[in-house]
């Protein structure tokens, strides 16, 4: 992109939050927006610039928060309209914008479109939604919900099947009906006014389904609604907009995040967390890291999108296990690998996100079943037993991939809860909360949380981290993650010893520890000719 064009968001690093597991004030057990404001100084030294804040909206929680029976209004769970008017406020004098989360492939059961429409076929709101007639016991095709089961509901009412992606309580809106459309373009320029920072869109490749033909993602009026949603509402402002594309490819997101700002700024694409699975399966047929994929597909991406899109990078959400879990090491080498991780995503061309807690190095948790609240983990469970896969075997692909992983309250400190909730939490805390938490990490110069701030500050000052090239060395090798960014006479060497062997190596050429600016590195010393387990390092260095 052309010097002088920047956007705010492309020097930006994103925090998400996850609202119901992050700070909880008034003892109920769920965390809440007058939480997240007292934790806002947190984030401050964190050095973030923006929270993308997973939904708030009124909800009944079917899947906590993305099904939305009131696009404005705040659920009384997680405070009021005023509480989120502060955090905005609050936000903005320490430089941190918000970034709301938009539902907007479906709503909850309970939204009052949904309530009018499955009253009668001749409602106004029937055509709100995807409605197909068909005979109870008999969908209209065996297209499939995400969460288990058949994506068709009956309903005796209007004797019609809705479609839902999701759960069966969040009935997929019609994108096709114009009135939908407008209503919903409505709504996003009520939360502008409000003075959001951005949006991040739920599932939005899947707005333009064509159920019949039985395409749900990446339907052929997507990118007409893109450009519309874009044209009416987000080209008013000065925002950041990130689409989660779980389907697209490189070709697709150039399109998607156009720097015209036809579309959004960028989108998440999902492809390099689908390397740790059968192919063909699903995310809880887990298979071991094909890391050679994993490295080319993040290349093919930033070499991709350099110069004509914007990659968001990331390693996981609310929707991932723990990324120090899942490709690092969370025992002995926990905080090394942490680093590792860090370093290597920072390190990328694109906007980072920092999903909550991974600044500390937080881990999965294998709980029982009874200790999950997943609805996608509770169905899958229900689902693979039934298929007569061994109930240990089930558990086991639960504990690894389950979206609670992620969810487990934040670990503020070493007293009751994690200093999460002086309630009971909604969901267990990580019983290793005594050693990995947010006042330990404050109070250690080697910790995850002071890498994060160093990668983070990093962004700011050097701009090839921005703007430089990408060029993967060593691709064929089954352990090192190493790539170079360069601009100008100027370049920047990341390399990564991605496992936990120690690995003969040596410097590129025209790399010389000695001249090169160590911009920073997870062990102590430098030791030539040798990476220790999940060392990594940043060299710089100017022709
Ligand atoms: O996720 C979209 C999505 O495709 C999920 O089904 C995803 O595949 C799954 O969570 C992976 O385990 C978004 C939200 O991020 C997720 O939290 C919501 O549950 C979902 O949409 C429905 O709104
Ligand atoms: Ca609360």
């Amino acid at each position: 992109m052309n010097a002088g064009k920047k956007k705010w968001w492309q020097s930006a690093v994103i925090y998400q939050v996850y609202p119901r597991s992050f700070q909880d004030s008034n003892g109920d057990g769920i965390g809440d927006l007058p939480g997240l404001i007292e934790r806002l100084d947190y984030l401050q030294e964190l050095g973030i610039d923006a929270i993308w804040l997973s939904p708030v909206c009124k909800s009944p929680q079917a899947d906590n928060g993305y099904d939305i029976s009131d696009y404005r209004d705040i659920d009384p769970m997680f405070g009021t309209l005023e509480d989120m008017d502060r955090l905005i406020a609050e936000g903005k004098k320490r430089g941190i914008g918000i970034i709301l989360d938009l539902v907007l492939n479906h709503t909850s059961d309970e939204h009052p479109w949904f309530l009018a429409a499955k009253k009668s076929r001749d409602d106004p709101y029937h055509d709100y939604y995807v409605w197909r007639d068909g005979e109870e016991g008999t969908p209209p095709n065996d297209l499939r919900s995400a969460f288990s089961g058949s994506a068709w509901e009956w309903v005796p009412e209007v004797q019609q099947y809705y479609l839902h992606q999701f759960a069966v309580r969040q009935p997929d809106l019609n994108w096709d009906n114009p009135k939908v459309r407008e209503a919903l373009y409505d709504m996003i320029r009520w939360w502008m006014d409000r003075g959001v920072a951005g949006f991040r869109l739920d599932a939005v490749d899947l707005i333009a389904k064509v159920p019949d033909e039985k395409i749900l993602a990446n339907g052929p009026r997507l990118q007409e609604y893109f450009r519309e949603l874009s044209r009416e509402t987000f080209s008013h402002g000065d925002l950041v907009t990130v689409g989660e594309t779980w389907n697209a490819t490189v070709d697709l997101a150039k399109g998607y995040s156009n720097p015209d700002g036809s579309e959004f700024s960028m989108v998440f694409q999902f492809s390099h967390t689908m390397t740790d699975q059968v192919e063909g399966g699903s995310k809880w047929d887990l298979a071991p890291l094909d890391f050679l994929k994993f490295k080319s597909i993040l290349a093919h991406w930033q070499t991709g999108l350099h110069g004509c899109g914007w990659n968001s990078i990331f390693w996981d959400n609310h929707d991932m296990p723990r990324v120090v879990s899942r490709w690092g090491n969370d025992k002995e080498y926990r905080v090394e690998s942490a680093k590792m991780l860090a370093t290597v995503l920072h390190g990328m061309q694109g906007t980072p996100y920092v999903y909550q807690g991974d600044e500390l190095g937080m881990t999965n948790v294998a709980y029982p079943l009874e200790d999950y609240r997943d609805i996608e983990l509770l169905n899958a469970y229900e689902e693979l037993t039934a298929a007569g896969r061994p109930e240990e075997d089930v558990l086991y692909a639960l504990q690894t991939r389950g979206r609670d992983n992620a969810r487990t309250p934040m670990q503020w400190d070493d007293g009751p809860n994690a200093g999460f909730t002086e309630g009971e939490p909604w969901i267990r805390v990580n019983p290793n909360y005594v050693d990995i938490n947010a006042k330990a990490a404050l109070a250690d110069p080697d910790s995850v949380f002071y890498c994060y701030k160093k990668l983070i500050a990093l962004r700011k000052e050097y701009d090839i981290i921005r703007d430089g090239d990408f060029t993967l060395l060593e691709p064929d090798s089954d352990e090192l993650f190493v790539y170079t960014r360069s601009l100008d006479g100027e370049q920047l060497l990341v390399v990564a010893n991605f496992f936990g062997n120690t690995v003969p190596y040596d410097l590129p050429e025209g790399w010389d520890a000695g001249r090169a600016d160590v911009l920073i590195h997870n062990y102590k010393d430098y030791e030539p000719g040798t990476l220790r387990p999940y060392e990594a390092f940043m060299l710089y260095q100017k022709d």
